[in-house]
């Protein structure tokens, strides 16, 4: 272990390698402590060569790397497990000049989601995806777990997102692939494999990101509706609005405990309505008058406009104010929008009295974020019946958190066995010794490599 913290120092510098306790546990559990792990070191290197001598010195020394962006993951992918080495992406903090031509920039893995907002919106454009851990989560880690977040339904997830990646392979080779051509029929797109692969097949350094139009004037609804299928029925309406940015589910539960977290009143009363949908839209000109015409015969709508930034703070707010009452057994399920209300009622008839549910999520991609709190002894069968309904129903175990370690073992369920055979020899072939995020994705190896 000396030996290799030794190279690792070397490689980085001395203070790049953290080996002290209260310098590692930052980085060994995830911010809303649901896992944990223990690493003997972390590592943080500053440039693709140093990934790449990191990767050969664990390599060598038979320690596999768990690389980690702004550990804002829900799913366990980037906390140490099995004395790995932490590979922090956190130093490629470099954001390159935004490209007015191409609407386009290239970002280091480790620059925040916000900071590329940001820097996209001083040049007058913008970042397509966005969601509530912005300040911390990472251009690197929303590849790694194809990202989507409020605003899928009109920009796509990621994938959508990612123009060309530089990515470090096991054998330290890089592959930098940042020209951000938009066509090219070169053979199959590299960069587009990595995306959602949670650092089991490269680690990603930098991305090559298409930007978008920033549409300034904004408004928002919030509509109570009677029932979830109530709900969806508003979706063919809401897509027919040009400036239709989000289109977010609140259960009332989640609404309720949004609000007593931030202590603000519910904008509208959670009591005898079945489910809220928050619509945002965003436009050159303001959406406002677009909006409230479309909604004008809907009942138990909220004024359009004012409160929008409170209505966005509540939504942002619903993860936090889970986490503040507890560990939740947290599942990300979607499904064909048509199927939500069943696999809502599966969902309900799987929790055990006693035990809380707060379910919220992206209407329009028919996710579901469903968060059962004090579930005890039950947890596995809730957790087991919710992710056989979305599977049964059409839909998938993970729409935009990952599989990270949390549910490896459905995901042959989920994918049958030709495509597991398909994504483990993609793995071989690029990480032959199982060196990068072993256990993570794919269920773990049969050779299971420890710190020595
Ligand atoms: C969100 O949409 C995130 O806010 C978190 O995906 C979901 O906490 C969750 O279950
Ligand atoms: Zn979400």
């Amino acid at each position: 272990m000396t030996a290799l913290v030794d190279v690792l120092r070397f490689v980085v510098g001395p203070d790049h390698v953290l080996t002290d306790a209260d310098m590692r546990a930052g980085y060994e559990t995830d911010w809303l402590r649901q896992w944990h792990g223990e690493t003997p070191c972390v590592v943080r290197p500053g440039t693709s060569e140093e990934v790449a001598g990191v990767l050969r010195a664990c390599a060598a020394a038979g320690v596999a790397v768990v690389p980690q962006g702004g550990n804002t993951g829900l799913v366990g992918g980037s906390v140490p497990r099995n004395g790995a080495v932490l590979l922090s992406l956190q130093r490629f903090n470099r954001l390159g000049p935004v490209d007015p031509l191409a609407m386009q920039v290239t970002a280091g893995a480790g620059v925040t989601i916000e900071a590329l907002q940001l820097r996209a919106r001083a040049a007058g454009l913008d970042f397509a995806v966005d969601w509530g851990a912005r300040a911390t989560a990472t251009v690197g880690g929303a590849v790694n777990t194809n990202a989507g977040g409020a605003r899928v339904v009109r920009f796509g997830t990621m994938r959508a997102q990612v123009m060309g990646l530089e990515a470090v392979l096991a054998d330290g080779s890089v592959l930098s692939q940042l020209g951000g051509l938009p066509k090219e029929t070169a053979g199959p797109h590299l960069p587009s494999l990595l995306v959602g692969s949670e650092g089991t097949l490269a680690v990603v350094t930098a991305a090559r990101l298409r930007l978008v139009p920033w549409y300034r004037s904004t408004a928002a609804a919030l509509v109570a509706c009677d029932s979830l299928v109530h709900a969806v029925s508003l979706l063919p309406r809401l897509r027919q609005l040009p400036s239709l940015d989000a289109v977010e589910l609140l259960m009332p539960e989640a609404l309720s405990i949004a609000c007593a977290h931030l202590g603000v009143a519910a904008p509208l009363s959670p009591d005898g309505a079945g489910a809220f949908v928050l619509i945002d839209c965003a436009a050159h000109l303001d959406p406002t008058d677009e909006l409230a015409e479309l909604l004008a015969d809907v009942q138990g709508v909220l004024a359009v406009g004012p409160q929008r930034d409170l209505l966005l703070r509540i939504r942002d707010h619903v993860t936090i104010a889970i986490g503040a009452r507890g560990v939740p057994l947290k599942l990300d399920v979607a499904v064909p929008v048509q199927h939500l209300d069943r696999l809502l009622r599966r969902t309900q008839a799987a929790v055990p009295a006693g035990a809380e549910l707060v379910v919220f999520g992206h209407l329009a991609e028919g996710n579901l974020h469903i968060n059962v709190l004090g579930a005890g002894a039950a947890a596995a069968d809730v957790r087991a019946a919710v992710l056989l309904a979305a599977i049964e129903l059409d839909g998938t175990i993970s729409a935009e958190h990952g599989i990270g370690v949390a549910k490896t073992d459905w995901l042959e369920r989920l994918k049958g066995p030709e495509a597991m055979r398909a994504l483990r020899a993609i793995k071989d072939a690029l990480d032959p010794t199982g060196l990068l995020n072993p256990g993570v994705l794919l269920p773990p190896p049969s050779t299971p490599t420890a710190f020595t």
